[in-house]
């Protein structure tokens, strides 16, 4: 017995030289799985280009789990075209070269907003042939330079407000209703092939808004406009209903257009209590809200699922922490870019 026991081991011993000898001429098996592994659709993130540019831990996570990213900033209006005649592509076109030599996938954000607008806009004085050609120039200089580059651009953002009315944003008073139609049109002439978006936030939980957008769509279906997506931002927290999270996908999807998660994030902290503790019971609440978003969206038609992002990566980088200034811990990533607990519950839901 003591024998064969004996025996046993060194058996197995000599397998493990075996393996140790094989293993040098063939890479290790993957020890992890990451999240790029596991999804079926497009999975994202937004990113800083300060933060791929200086933090290692930040560029190693956003090159091994993501098969497309956005920029969180660098492609709004204001950093982008800082004055009438110079665009500033540097920041942009760092994360699109980073992301194309990782083969992963650029969507475009935003080409009209109502924020981020640089001052020379908002100061310029023209009539309206003068702002329609400022705003054609913008989207088409844009959509052309990243042709190719770019596989989908969101191309107005917020335009409504919650109660379904057209937000009277600076294009609405220069250019009238129908400018977001024409945004359609330009980026369309500058680019056959990239994919057009609507994107918006507030659709879970302002069903008057997410109308005005069903309306729009079936507006645009009529009038041959042409829009590929809806992008849901889906800046939620802990108390979003299962009910708001659930219709949203099935209007939404109803419409057959592509559907972009675009801007996931979970807030643990919407009363923005100046401090909170990120108990268990928080922890809890936040993974079952991610985990009903991915197994929608993993149900939704292959043809629909344009991808999932969640709104930067780690909890340090968070917009609610800056634009609150409150405690939170929305994301997949901790403080450190360590995965969370809820990151392996999805790691489950997308195999
Ligand atoms: O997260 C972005 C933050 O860093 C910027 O300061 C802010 C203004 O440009 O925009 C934030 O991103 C917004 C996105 O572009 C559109 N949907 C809402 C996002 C959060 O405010």
């Amino acid at each position: 017995m003591i024998f064969s026991r004996f025996s046993f081991l060194l058996l197995s011993l000599g397998a493990l030289s075996l393996n140790c000898k094989t293993s040098t001429s063939q890479p290790p098996p993957p020890q992890v799985v990451y999240l790029k592994d596991v999804a079926k659709f497009p999975i994202g993130a937004s990113v800083s280009p300060t933060l791929l540019k200086n933090n290692a831990l930040y560029r190693q996570v956003a090159g091994r789990e993501y098969t497309s990213l956005t920029c969180e900033n660098a492609m709004k209006m204001r950093p982008l075209h800082p004055e009438a005649t110079r665009y500033d592509w540097t920041d942009a076109d760092a994360i699109v070269q980073f992301a194309k030599e990782r083969g992963i996938r650029m969507h475009g954000h935003t080409l009209l907003w109502h924020q981020s607008v640089p001052d020379w806009m908002t100061n310029f004085q023209g009539d309206t042939p003068a702002w329609e050609a400022l705003l054609k120039d913008h989207i088409q200089t844009v959509v052309r330079h990243y042709q190719g580059q770019v596989a989908s651009w969101d191309v107005v953002n917020e335009a409504f407000n919650d109660d379904g009315t057209l937000r009277n944003s600076l294009w609405r008073q220069k250019l009238g209703d129908d400018y977001l139609a024409r945004c359609f049109q330009y980026a369309r002439e500058a680019d056959q092939q990239v994919l057009l978006f609507y994107n918006d936030y507030g659709q879970e939980y302002a069903p008057k808004k997410m109308q005005a957008i069903l309306d729009l769509v079936a507006d645009f279906k009529k009038r041959n406009i042409p829009i590929d997506g809806l992008g849901l931002q889906l800046h939620i927290n802990v108390n979003t209903s299962d009910a708001n999270i659930q219709n949203l996908f099935q209007k939404a999807a109803a419409t057959g257009l592509k559907l972009h998660v675009s801007e996931l994030d979970v807030s643990v902290n919407p009363k923005g209590e100046a401090t909170v503790m990120y108990t268990d019971e928080l922890k809890e609440k936040q993974a079952t809200r991610y985990e009903l978003i991915f197994k929608t969206f993993k149900a939704l038609p292959a043809a629909q699922q344009h991808g999932l992002t969640t709104w930067n990566i780690g909890d340090a980088d968070t917009w609610l922490r800056s634009f609150y200034k409150r405690q939170d811990f929305p994301l997949l990533f901790d403080d450190q870019y360590q995965p969370k607990a809820v990151y392996g519950r999805l790691v489950k839901v997308l195999k």
